[in-house]
């Protein structure tokens, strides 16, 4: 486990913009150079024991992280907590596990032989949270996977890693609102998940969000290379609750919509 919150990002930082190049291009041309404050990161898995979102959680919590909110996704099978520091200047986390055993006798004997092949050590190590795969995997089996669920497929391929890092767009200079940075990414290219429309939330709920589909990279599988999403990019602008702090929790709706921006 790390010992030092910044140190712990900056790694979960190095390995997912290597994952997802775009990310880089898009940190330029929002922060024009300067630091960038991160609203959230987030993180997948499998429920089983382990490497449930609990042995996932555990890096944060030895760290100070505290659990704040439960989210079910019942069509998706998931669920989640979102973890906040004590500092409130460090990224929240949103962690989700996937509810194996609702599906079918196949999926669930993949899971599982992907599982039994972690070493459980592996799973308290300084870098676990950025250790991508942990089993060998083949095309066939991936696809297997995606027929039933797309999270299984892309937890299968990509292991443990940084899904997403998040702009907090409250505190990105020179720019106030999330159709701004809408329009600044799709006039460089970048392609947004427009599930339920581009923006997920709205004041009313003290969320809007809004994220990039993700990359595409060549992962190596067992038997070659095949070339499917890998991680994205959101931005996240949050309105003050009656008291005038800003709402920290997540609104499971939208994130139901965000989830699908690793869709292939
Ligand atoms: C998490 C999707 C939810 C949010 O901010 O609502 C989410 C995921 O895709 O793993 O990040
Ligand atoms: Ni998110």
């Amino acid at each position: 486990m790390h010992t030092d919150v910044n140190q712990l990002f900056a790694s979960l930082w190095d390995d997912y913009v290597e994952m997802t190049p775009s990310a880089a291009k898009v940190h330029q041309l929002l922060g024009k150079g300067e630091p960038i404050i991160n609203d959230h990161i987030a993180l997948r898995t499998f429920n089983l024991d382990k490497v449930n979102l609990s042995v996932l959680a555990n890096h944060f919590e030895s760290l100070g992280y505290v659990a704040c909110g439960d989210y079910h996704f019942e069509a998706k099978k998931l669920k989640a907590k979102h973890f906040e520091h004590p500092d409130a200047t460090q990224p929240k986390v949103f962690i989700s596990e996937l509810l194996v055993e609702e599906f079918s006798p196949q999926l669930q004997a993949i899971v599982k032989d992907l599982v039994d092949q972690v070493d459980v050590a592996a799973t308290t190590a300084d870098n676990f949270l950025y250790s991508g795969r942990h089993w060998t995997l083949d095309i066939a089996t991936y696809e297997a996977l995606l027929a039933e669920s797309e999270y299984a497929a892309w937890v299968a391929a990509i292991g443990y890693r940084a899904n997403h890092f998040t702009v907090s767009i409250n505190h990105l200079a020179g720019v106030e609102t999330l159709a701004e940075v809408n329009e600044i990414l799709k006039d460089n290219g970048f392609v947004l998940n427009c599930v339920g429309g581009e923006i997920k939330g709205s004041p009313e709920v003290l969320l809007e969000q809004s994220s990039t589909m993700a990359d595409k990279i060549a992962v190596s599988f067992s038997d070659g290379q095949k070339t499917i999403p890998s991680c994205f990019y959101e931005f996240a602008l949050r309105y003050p609750k009656a008291n005038g702090e800003l709402y920290t929790g997540f609104v499971a709706a939208s994130a139901d919509k965000i989830f699908e921006s690793t869709n292939s």
